[in-house]
């Protein structure tokens, strides 16, 4: 048997439920072999309210853990948390030589909740070395709203506006996650491939656990495209595989509730509706 094998460069999340924890168990799930070059270990204090550390790993470690990745070979890539303008310039590097074009760019700037910037000068770093390489570009809406230099978005309008500039800067396609932040009675993404926009709606949940969300949706998109499906097939059926695993999302402890990553395996697919718009 063949594997598709698909890589994440992310950072790790001691607590499992996102970052190259996210990926792996998204990367099974979708019967794909999951690879790791990690940038960054991010650990939660439970002296401190949870917390975040992250520490960067040196960037000779960056390289070399993406030399033997590459050394094996990739059928799609996905990136993660990149702390400094060094790492993502790795990153970029890295993914130039696998020589796929399933590039998936998950342009993780905050925890959540946290609206903040990881590490000023990584937006344009990001812009310069990652965005024209991506397939497929997934920010939520702060993130949105930083690469393409609109700031705060709030509407749907908001959303399409800033995933033509994001395009603009090279991604093939993009995708803006709405979240809890938009006004919208449904849980609603929005996917732009240059010439259309669609509207992919799932119901809204009322939940805490959603921690790892952004990572699973990334990653579960990265292994679709890994395993052959057209870039709208791969989003869209993503999300039916996120929207899942925020509908079984579980309290880990009084800070942090992952979601199920296994959910739609274990229990199906959410449901999606997509409209053109
Ligand atoms: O969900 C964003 C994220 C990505 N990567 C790592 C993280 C987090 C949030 O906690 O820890 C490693």
């Amino acid at each position: 048997m063949t594997l598709k094998k698909t890589l994440t460069i992310a950072g790790s999340d001691t607590s499992g439920g996102a970052g190259i924890q996210a990926d792996l168990k998204t990367f099974q799930e979708h019967g794909t072999y999951g690879m790791t070059a990690l940038t960054v270990v991010a650990t939660m204090d439970p002296d401190n309210n949870w917390s975040h550390g992250v520490y960067t790993l040196p960037i000779d470690v960056l390289k070399a853990q993406l030399k033997t990745a590459l050394s094996v070979g990739i059928d799609a890539v996905k990136t993660g948390m990149l702390s400094t303008e060094d790492v993502i310039r790795t990153a970029g590097e890295g993914i130039r030589e696998t020589g796929t074009d399933h590039v998936v760019i998950d342009p993780v700037m905050v925890c959540k909740g946290e609206d903040e910037v990881l590490n000023p000068g990584t937006v344009d770093a990001m812009i310069e070395y990652l965005l024209p390489l991506a397939e497929v570009v997934t920010p939520n809406l702060f993130e949105a709203g930083q690469l393409s230099g609109l700031g705060k978005l709030t509407t749907i309008d908001d959303m399409k506006k800033a995933a033509e500039k994001i395009h603009d800067l090279g991604s093939k396609n993009v995708v803006i996650k709405g979240g809890k932040q938009l006004q919208h009675d449904k849980a609603a993404d929005l996917y732009y491939d240059g010439s259309k926009f669609l509207l992919l709606e799932s119901e809204k949940q009322d939940t805490l656990y959603t921690h790892g969300a952004g990572c699973t949706f990334a990653a579960a998109i990265t292994a679709n495209l890994a395993n052959g499906l057209g870039v709208e097939e791969a989003v869209v059926d993503a999300k039916k595989f996120v929207a899942a695993a925020i509908a079984h999302g579980w309290k880990l402890n009084q800070y942090v509730g992952p979601v199920l990553h296994g959910a739609k395996n274990q229990h199906g697919p959410a449901e999606v509706t997509v409209t053109d718009i």
